[in-house]
């Protein structure tokens, strides 16, 4: 993702079960359960002690970031915080309170890593695969052909998940050797070499990372999008044609938990 904003995300704290309840009718699964899908584990409901700690290195603290992410892991029944301290003051109190769990950003990586062992979860990877797990709740992607945009670390983990899940998966970068990259770890993905055609994919993960560039005259109605990319591709006119899947924050937030439950627990 690009560096939040806090209009992103200030709506989050408060609307946390309203967007649950849309994502649910979406994909037919909650979020807690589309990232146990992503990540290929049972539905679980874990109580972790878990500290969220806001970072002030680089661009600095995004207002409401950290209230936005432990409110996301409260929703699914963490027992998170928000330290008062920050950057080590902040780890070092997250410690002695016994966290389990700790998730902290920079401008450049989200990541949770799990105090008891060697096991952290990249935002990126959760992402890709929660948003794929998503478009596989709502369509069901075994072969489908499926339009991956972007080959970043969000977009090849999303092309892997949907290629292990069956789909026949179109990857697109306007880099062309990371779409290749991305398309060798999966075992049939295929590659465009030139920007394709949106309307001629009835599915379509989009992980690029610039808003506002597919507009209502490249889609078809009823193509369903799943987009963790922020800041959002489509305007609003092509968002209000299609079936969108999207969030800023909280499914990756959520898979990232999971994830280092999975680890943990091993
Ligand atoms: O603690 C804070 O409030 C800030 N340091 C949060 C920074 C949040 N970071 C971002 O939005 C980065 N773009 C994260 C990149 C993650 C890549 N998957």
């Amino acid at each position: 993702m690009s560096r939040l904003i806090p209009t992103d995300i200030s709506h989050i704290p408060t609307s946390m079960q309203a967007y649950d309840a849309e994502f649910q009718k979406q994909t037919g699964m909650t979020m807690a359960q589309a990232a146990c899908h992503g990540l290929h584990i049972p539905e679980q409901s874990p109580v972790k002690k878990t500290a969220v700690i806001p970072v002030t290195s680089g661009l600095g603290v995004i207002s409401r970031f950290s209230e936005s992410v432990c409110a996301i892991l409260q929703h699914i029944g963490a027992d998170a915080f928000v330290t008062g301290k920050t950057d080590v003051a902040g780890l070092q109190e997250a410690y002695a309170a016994g966290a389990e769990v700790i998730f902290l950003a920079d401008d450049d990586v989200y990541a949770a890593f799990s105090t008891g062992g060697a096991w952290q979860s990249d935002n990126g990877f959760a992402t890709g695969i929660a948003f794929a797990a998503a478009l596989d709740g709502a369509v069901s992607c075994a072969e489908k052909k499926v339009l991956v945009l972007g080959a970043g670390p969000v977009g090849s983990a999303a092309a892997k998940w949907l290629d292990d899940a069956g789909a026949q998966v179109v990857l697109y970068d306007p880099l062309l050797e990371k779409a290749k990259a991305a398309a060798e770890k999966c075992a049939h993905a295929t590659v465009l070499c030139d920007a394709p055609d949106l309307k001629q994919y009835g599915y379509i993960l989009d992980a690029t990372p610039n808003g506002g560039w597919i507009s209502a005259e490249d889609v078809t109605e009823g193509t369903v999008f799943s987009v963790p990319g922020m800041p959002l591709s489509l305007t609003s006119e092509a968002a209000e044609k299609v079936t969108l899947i999207h969030n800023p924050l909280e499914l990756g937030t959520i898979t990232m938990y999971y994830d280092c439950i999975r680890q943990m627990e091993g």
